[in-house]
């Protein structure tokens, strides 16, 4: 081809291309415009919503500062609970064992206090033996004590079954031997003060002190040949008593009494049942016996009582009553058969 033609042909093709290409410039300008505002007010609405969301995500980085500092706060309470709480475990752990340890330190508390107590009532009901007549029954008027004045009462009835006889021999015998001396000072319980706690009686305080008496065995009596009115009463009970066991073979009934005078002494006496209404009185402090011709004898009960209410009615120092006590020689306790005047004592010898 000619290169005038060629160069024709390019020249005619660059002129189409660079018309063509204006003229799609150009329409394409009036396609996309609105598009471009459009994507501008979406850019600027997404902007601005970014920068909320920045505000927001600022205002939630403070929250979840302050909620990581309100948790580690929390933390450390739990932290400071759960020692607490285990220190209360401990505590009461302790408390229980302590607990416990004192409820059985309470217990032999009490039972320590309660054998106390008890020890300090024997010890009381011992010293009572020593100092007061009626309880020194269970010392002085046991079959074992009896026995052992069982030889010179047999030296003094010289083993005669005549049996009143012998009665007033003793009567005698201990009248004749027997020195009046003065009672000793004897220690005594002299107040005691006691609590029922759980059925158990308990010792709160009691106060020693001192009694001007001392009851006597009848064999110390008899060995040594002195006493007062009751060491020479239980004497004559206990040497009557083997005499009757031993020698006579033949019981009778025996009491010990205590009468009160009107003028406020009191002393011991015996009556002896010698049979149905049938009464002996032994009262050797009160200077009274029952005698027939001079004689240790046994009389009426309603006689005798008679005579013995005039005997202290003479000498101006009324009978005012009389206790009488029977004694088990098992073990020398002792029970109140009668109490009260001469007539209420009558049943006793039906
Ligand atoms: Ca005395
Ligand atoms: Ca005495």
């Amino acid at each position: 081809m000619d290169p005038k033609v060629t160069g024709l042909l390019i020249l005619i093709f660059v002129l189409g291309a660079s018309i063509g290409g204006g003229a799609v410039y150009w329409w394409s300008g009036e396609y996309y415009n609105p598009q471009i505002e459009s994507l501008k007010i979406q850019y600027q609405l997404l902007d601005d919503q970014k920068e909320s969301l920045d505000q927001q995500y600022l205002s939630l980085s403070v929250s979840f500062q302050n909620i990581l500092h309100e948790k580690n706060d929390l933390d450390v309470m739990y932290n400071t609970l759960t020692e607490e709480f285990s220190s209360l475990e401990n505590n009461y752990m302790q408390l229980s064992n302590d607990i416990r340890k004192l409820g059985s330190d309470y217990n032999e508390s009490l039972d320590y206090l309660t054998d106390l107590s008890s020890n300090i009532a024997s010890f009381q009901n011992t010293l009572d033996s020593y100092s007061v007549f009626i309880k020194s029954f269970q010392r002085t008027l046991t079959e074992v004590e009896m026995n052992k004045v069982n030889a010179t009462t047999s030296s003094i009835t010289n083993y005669s079954l005549d049996e009143w006889y012998n009665l007033g021999r003793i009567y005698d015998w201990l009248n004749n031997n027997i020195v009046k001396i003065q009672d000793n000072y004897f220690p005594q319980i002299v107040s005691i003060d006691t609590f029922l706690y759980k059925d158990r009686e308990i010792v709160n305080e009691f106060e020693m002190g001192f009694i001007e008496n001392y009851i006597q065995t009848p064999e110390f009596t008899v060995l040594k040949k002195q006493g007062d009115g009751e060491d020479h009463i239980l004497a004559e009970y206990a040497m009557n008593y083997v005499y009757m066991k031993y020698t006579l073979k033949k019981m009778y009934q025996m009491y010990v009494g205590i009468i009160s005078l009107e003028n406020g002494n009191q002393h011991p006496i015996i009556m002896l049942k010698a049979g149905t209404n049938l009464v002996s009185i032994f009262d050797p402090i009160g200077g009274f016996r029952t005698t027939k011709n001079g004689n240790m004898a046994y009389e009426n009960v309603d006689f005798e009582f008679t005579a013995y209410e005039s005997y202290y009615n003479v000498k101006k120092t009324p009978l005012k009553e009389v206790t009488l006590y029977e004694i088990n020689p098992e073990d020398g306790t002792s029970i109140i058969v009668a109490k009260g005047s001469l007539l209420d004592l009558k049943n006793v010898f039906n």
